[in-house]
C-alpha cells in the first residue's frame, strides 16, 4: 500500500495530476487535469509502474503486450522488458492506411494480447483499440489500466466480457493526495462534488447566419440572399448542355442562394451561356458557384483560373478548390470567394481527421477562403457547406453518400447544404427545389433551438 502511495505521490510531483479550471475536450469544465505522459520522463517511477501494473496481472494468461498509444506506449515497452513477454505495436493512424498492418510485430493468429491503457473514461476508445486488435486475430481478455476516471468505462468493458485492472480509481488518487496535504478541503470538496454530479457537456449552439464572423463580402453577400429568400440551398446543375443548364437555372432560381456548376462537363459551353446564366442571376438573386475543385501549385491554378476555355475568374463569384498545396496557393484567387474542400462525402474518402484538422486551419488562415465543404462542425468563422444531400436516396453506386437536410443542419451546423441529383433529376426541378428549400430552411430554423 504505502508502496503505491509513494509511487503516486512522486508522479504528482511530475505533473500527471493538476488541479486548478480546465476545459475538457468534450466542452466540460473540470476542476483536475489527468495527463501521465510526464512519466516517461522519469525511468525509475516508469519501472516501479511497469512492476505495479504487472502484478495486477499476475494470473492472468497472456503473451502479448500492447501499450495504447501514445501515453501507455512506454508504460508496454517497459512492462515486456522486465517480463520477457514480447511487445506488439498497434498503429495510431486508423484511416486511409488500408494496405499497411495496424498492428506492428511478430505474432500469430489466437495469441492472448493484454491492452495497457493510461487513463480510462468512457471506455470508448478502448473498445475501438480491442476491435482492431482483435480484427487482427489475436485474442483480448485483460486490460491494465493506470487511472480510472470513474465514468462508466469499466463497467462497459465488463459488459463485453473483459477483465479490466486499475491501479487507481480517480477517488482513490484523490484521496491520498488529500491525506498526503497535496489538496486542501475546499479543493477536496470541490473535486468530489465534480466527480459526485459529472456535469452533461455544454451543448454547443449554432450561430445563426446573420452573427456569423464572416468578412468576405461574397460571403456576406451570400448570407443576404440567404436572409431574404429564407434558402440555404445551393442547387448542383450538374447537367451536360446548354440548354439543360439554362433551363434548370430557369426553373430552380426563386429557391436557391447558388447556382453551383460543373462547367467542364457542358459539351457547348460558351460565354453566351455565362451571359445568359449572368442574366438569370440577377434576375432571382443568386450566386455563380463553380465547382472547379482546384488542386495544384499556385501557378497552374492561377493559369486554370483565368485562362483557357472557361476562364472562371471573369465571371464566377465563388469557386471551389481545395488546399493540399497550402495557404500561398490560394492566392491567385484574389477576391474571389473561395470555398476549401477540407472533407469528401465519398465512401472512403482520404480525408481522414488528420487531413481536415490541417485542411481547416489552412481555410481558416487564408483571407480569401470564406467557407469549406464538410460533413462536419467547422469553426463559426467559415462558412459550412455540405454536398451529399438527398431526401430519397442513401447511396448512387458510385461512393457518393447521403444525409437529409435535416441532419446536416441539425448534426453539422450545415449553412448551405448542395444538393444535385434530388433536383436536376427528379420529374419536376422546381417542385423539388421548392422543397428542399422548405425542408433545408425549417431545419436550420429547428437547429437555432
Ligand atoms: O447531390 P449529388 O450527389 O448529385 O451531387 C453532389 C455535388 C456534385 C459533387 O461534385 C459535389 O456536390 N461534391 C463536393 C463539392 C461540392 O465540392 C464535394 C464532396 O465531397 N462531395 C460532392 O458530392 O457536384
Amino acid at each position: 500500500m504505502q508502496q503505491r502511495e509513494d509511487f503516486l505521490l512522486k508522479a504528482y510531483e511530475l505533473g500527471i495530476i493538476k488541479f486548478g479550471n480546465f476545459t475538457l475536450k468534450s466542452g466540460i469544465e473540470s476542476p483536475f487535469y489527468v495527463d501521465l505522459r510526464p512519466l516517461s520522463s522519469s525511468p525509475q517511477l516508469l519501472k516501479t509502474l511497469s512492476n505495479n501494473l504487472l502484478e495486477l496481472v499476475e494470473n492472468s494468461p497472456f503473451e502479448l503486450i500492447c501499450g495504447v498509444p501514445y501515453a501507455a506506449l512506454p508504460m508496454g515497452t517497459t512492462m515486456s522488458l522486465a517480463s520477457g513477454i514480447p511487445l506488439i505495436i498497434k498503429r495510431k493512424e486508423n484511416k486511409g492506411y488500408g494496405t499497411k498492418r495496424m498492428v506492428e510485430g511478430v505474432y500469430h493468429d489466437g495469441q492472448n494480447c493484454l491492452l495497457v491503457e493510461d487513463v480510462i473514461t468512457s471506455g470508448q476508445s478502448l473498445l475501438e483499440t480491442i476491435d482492431e486488435i482483435e480484427r487482427e486475430g489475436l485474442k483480448v481478455t485483460d486490460i491494465v489500466v493506470v487511472l480510472d476516471r470513474e465514468q462508466g468505462g469499466i463497467q462497459k468493458l465488463k459488459a463485453k466480457g473483459y477483465t479490466v485492472h486499475t491501479l487507481f480509481t480517480i477517488n482513490e488518487a484523490i484521496d491520498i493526495l488529500h491525506r498526503y496535504h497535496r489538496l486542501d478541503d475546499a479543493d477536496l470538496a470541490r473535486i468530489k462534488n465534480f466527480l459526485n454530479n459529472p456535469p452533461a457537456p455544454p451543448e454547443i449552439k449554432r450561430v445563426p447566419l446573420e452573427q456569423k464572423n464572416i468578412n468576405h463580402p461574397v460571403g456576406k453577400r451570400l448570407i443576404e440572399i440567404a436572409l431574404k429568400k429564407k434558402s440555404n440551398l445551393i442547387a448542383s446543375a450538374d447537367v451536360i448542355s446548354s440548354a439543360e443548364l439554362i433551363r434548370l437555372a430557369e426553373e430552380v432560381g426563386d429557391y436557391i442562394v447558388a447556382l453551383k456548376l460543373h462547367t467542364d462537363i457542358i459539351k457547348d459551353f460558351s460565354f453566351d451561356l455565362i451571359d445568359k446564366l449572368k442574366q438569370i442571376a440577377r434576375e432571382k438573386e443568386f450566386l455563380l458557384f463553380e465547382d472547379r475543385k482546384f488542386a495544384d501549385i499556385g501557378n497552374t491554378q492561377e493559369l486554370q483560373f483565368k485562362e483557357g476555355i472557361y476562364k472562371i475568374g471573369s465571371w464566377a463569384d465563388m469557386i471551389t478548390s481545395h488546399v493540399i498545396a497550402g495557404e500561398e496557393s490560394l492566392k491567385v484567387f484574389e477576391n474571389l470567394g473561395v470555398v476549401a474542400i477540407v472533407e469528401m462525402s465519398s465512401k472512403g474518402t482520404l480525408t481522414d481527421d488528420y487531413y481536415i484538422t490541417k485542411a481547416l486551419n489552412v481555410a481558416e488562415n487564408a483571407p480569401n477562403v470564406m467557407g469549406a465543404v464538410a460533413q462536419r462542425k467547422i469553426s463559426d468563422d467559415l462558412l459550412l457547406f455540405t454536398p451529399g444531400v438527398n431526401i430519397s436516396s442513401s447511396a448512387d453506386g458510385k461512393g457518393q453518400q447521403y444525409n437529409t437536410p435535416e441532419r446536416v443542419c441539425k448534426n453539422y451546423h450545415t449553412d448551405f447544404m448542395i444538393v444535385g441529383r434530388g433536383i436536376y433529376q427528379s420529374a419536376n426541378a422546381a417542385e423539388s427545389a421548392k422543397e428542399y428549400q422548405t425542408k433545408g430552411w425549417q431545419a436550420y430554423l429547428e437547429s437555432l433551438n
